[in-house]
């Protein structure tokens, strides 16, 4: 029994006997809403009472107590409530771009469509779909592959086509505005800032700067992955691992935001936690699913 409270004190709440001042850094286990007990430190006695989100501590005499590297000062016999951020220590977002952040699919199937009618292939939106996440030079073969006409380009011809879809492309990027921003990305942004947790960028696109200055964001994320510095992409977690390394953390440390399925691969492939965004077709593997950011709350994803 003894033994039993000792590891639920020191494991859950986090208690640390060591140090000149009783320290706290709770970790409830999710299936736990609340955890009370008492303990006596160097001649105080404290009660404590935890959920999720806050600590409300009574000592008997004034005294100070360490929470998650906060020192706080307590009054004799007056309650004092602390918030706190449970669950790893999440330290980072990274977000994809095309689909989480604004909506470029639009304007990418426009412009591979206009392309591949060129070529005599024809298209649809439910092919695009399988467009999303993968490079420029990967969906043109896509495209090329479709149509049965994969063998018919050289790689100077295929990259010529890819410029020229790009063109068109970047042309119809002149309409974004912040109006297009996703619903619930400036919330996260701001919740993040408030957190004093870093952003970065995880996208396949080699126009995501562009994108997020016509968005007028790009200030906000501390890293952008260049993507044609990189070996493999999406469902290769590489772009994911740049990220978190980039902003100075682990990928453990870090929540992912994607809506392809290939971008999932790569955020659970590097070890972090997944938020897919699907708006039509589920997600496999995704920690948890949304249909749109709205709403969301960092501290709830944090307790996961
Ligand atoms: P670009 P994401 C991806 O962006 C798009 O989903 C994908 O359709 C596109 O082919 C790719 O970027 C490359 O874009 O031609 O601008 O370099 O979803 O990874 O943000
Ligand atoms: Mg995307």
């Amino acid at each position: 029994m003894a033994a039993t409270l000792v590891v639920t004190l020191s494991t859950y709440a986090g208690i640390d006997l060591r140090g000149e001042l009783l320290t706290i850094n709770p970790h409830l286990p999710k299936a736990w809403d609340e955890i009370k007990f008492n303990t006596q430190y160097r001649g105080t006695r404290f009660h404590f009472t935890m959920d999720h989100q806050r600590i409300v501590i009574t000592s008997d005499q004034s005294t100070e107590i360490q929470v998650k590297n906060q020192r706080i000062a307590l009054t004799a016999n007056q309650p004092t409530t602390i918030e706190y951020q449970d669950g790893a220590p999440m330290k980072g977002l990274v977000f994809d771009l095309d689909g989480v952040i604004t909506d470029t699919a639009k304007f990418h199937y426009i412009a591979w469509k206009n392309m591949a009618d060129s070529l005599g292939i024809e298209i649809d939106e439910k092919f695009n779909e399988q467009l999303k996440g993968i490079s420029r030079i990967e969906s043109l073969e896509k495209i090329l592959a479709y149509g049965g006409k994969a063998d018919l380009y050289n790689q100077q011809q295929k990259l010529a086509l890819a410029d020229e879809k790009n063109r068109e492309y970047v042309e119809l990027l002149e309409q974004l505005t912040p109006g297009d921003i996703l619903p619930g990305i400036l919330s996260l942004l701001d919740q993040a800032d408030a957190l004093g947790i870093q952003c970065a960028i995880a996208s396949a696109s080699r126009n995501a700067p562009h994108i997020l200055e016509k968005l007028g964001i790009k200030e906000r994320f501390a890293h952008i992955v260049d993507p044609q510095t990189l070996t493999h992409g999406k469902p290769h977690p590489e772009i994911f691992i740049r990220a978190a390394e980039a902003i100075g953390i682990t990928p453990q440390q870090a929540i992912g935001f994607e809506d392809a399925q290939a971008g999932i691969e790569g955020i659970k492939g590097a070890g972090m936690f997944a938020v897919g965004v699907a708006v039509d077709e589920p997600l496999q593997g995704a920690d948890i699913l949304v249909d749109t950011l709205a709403g969301l709350q960092l501290s709830d994803l944090m307790r996961r």
